[in-house]
């Protein structure tokens, strides 16, 4: 059997994998997907898998997902922010992997190391990466450290299971309890004054996790290590955290052009005769901007002529 290597010893692959959960918005679906080709072109022997409540869409179907899966209804919440956060924290315990390396997908990576990952986990249970000052609201308003939620590195065992279970349960209160009016009693954010503020913190799935894990507060006694941020580099300014090169990007700012990078990727493919699946991600896109007049289309009306020259 083929093993990935890692340095002194090899974890077979079918153990270790990605995992992202895109719903809710097929922009999420492209967001992955771009992340995704970045994890198989620096890791190809990692598989991957996808959860999402959009299977259907071409994206979906590329090489660079070994498994799609859907995901199971949530139902019951209001606000879709909160019904696409308990997608993903319900998923994550139904991960094929017995190593995990769960990834946000507004993400790229750019080292060959993550199999060097999976080997940390001999010896913990969770790793994460912790927020800064500089890169996180819920840190800033919070007060308290805390770790990102968009990177986590799992073993699949009970401890795990217990915690990650909680995690959904607490997120789940906390989204309910931010569609009341009133917020004056909500025990964990006492120390927060202002009531929006609150709002805000107990829509995010971070200010949760505080309550179960954090780099001073881990009452499932889970195994930990807290990894350095170049694992999940958030575009924090402080010297201190900028020692390593970049092992993976995280940042807000990879959402705002993914059909121009899907192109990108399209382009790639062009290139090293991935003829298949240029044609897909021309589809996918061709797709998303069927409304508009096709070149080769009759042009009835002037208004319609000057949409052909729109860009
Ligand atoms: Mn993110």
């Amino acid at each position: 059997m083929p093993t990935v290597a890692t340095g002194t010893s090899s974890v077979p692959p079918a153990d270790c994998g990605f995992v992202y959960v895109a719903t809710m918005l097929d922009r999420y679906v492209e967001e992955a997907f771009l992340s995704a080709e970045t994890a198989k072109q620096r890791c190809p022997d990692v598989p991957i898998t996808l959860f999402t409540d959009r299977p259907h869409l071409e994206l979906c179907k590329m090489p660079c997902f070994d498994e799609v899966r859907s995901v199971t209804p949530v139902t019951g919440i209001n606000s879709q922010w909160a019904v696409g956060q308990l997608y993903r924290l319900r998923s994550l315990s139904q991960t094929p992997y017995q190593r995990t390396l769960h990834l946000d997908t507004d993400t790229r990576v750019l080292t060959d190391d993550v199999p060097e990952l999976f080997e940390r986990l001999n010896d913990v249970d969770v790793a994460m990466i912790e927020t800064l000052l500089d890169d996180s609201y819920s840190r800033v308003h919070y007060g308290k450290r805390m770790f990102n939620a968009g990177f986590v590195l799992y073993r699949h065992n009970q401890k795990v299971w217990e915690w990650l279970s909680a995690w959904a349960d607490l997120s789940e209160r906390n989204f309910r309890l931010a569609g009341q009016g009133d917020l004056t009693d909500v025990p964990s954010l006492q120390h927060v004054a202002d009531q929006e503020v609150r709002r805000n913190l107990l829509n995010m799935d971070q200010t949760s996790l505080v309550e179960i894990l954090s780099p001073e507060n881990n009452p499932f006694d889970l195994k930990l290590e807290i990894l350095d941020y170049c694992w999940n580099h958030r575009g924090s300014f402080d010297p201190a955290f900028n020692q390593e090169p970049v092992k993976i990007l995280h940042s807000y700012a990879l959402r705002f052009l993914t059909h121009a990078d899907i192109l990108a990727v399209a382009f790639a493919c062009k290139k090293s005769g991935r003829l298949a699946e240029l044609s897909r991600l021309h589809a996918y896109l061709a797709s998303k901007y069927a409304k508009f007049p096709q070149a080769d289309s009759p042009v009835s009306s002037p208004l319609e002529k000057n949409a052909l020259v729109r860009d």
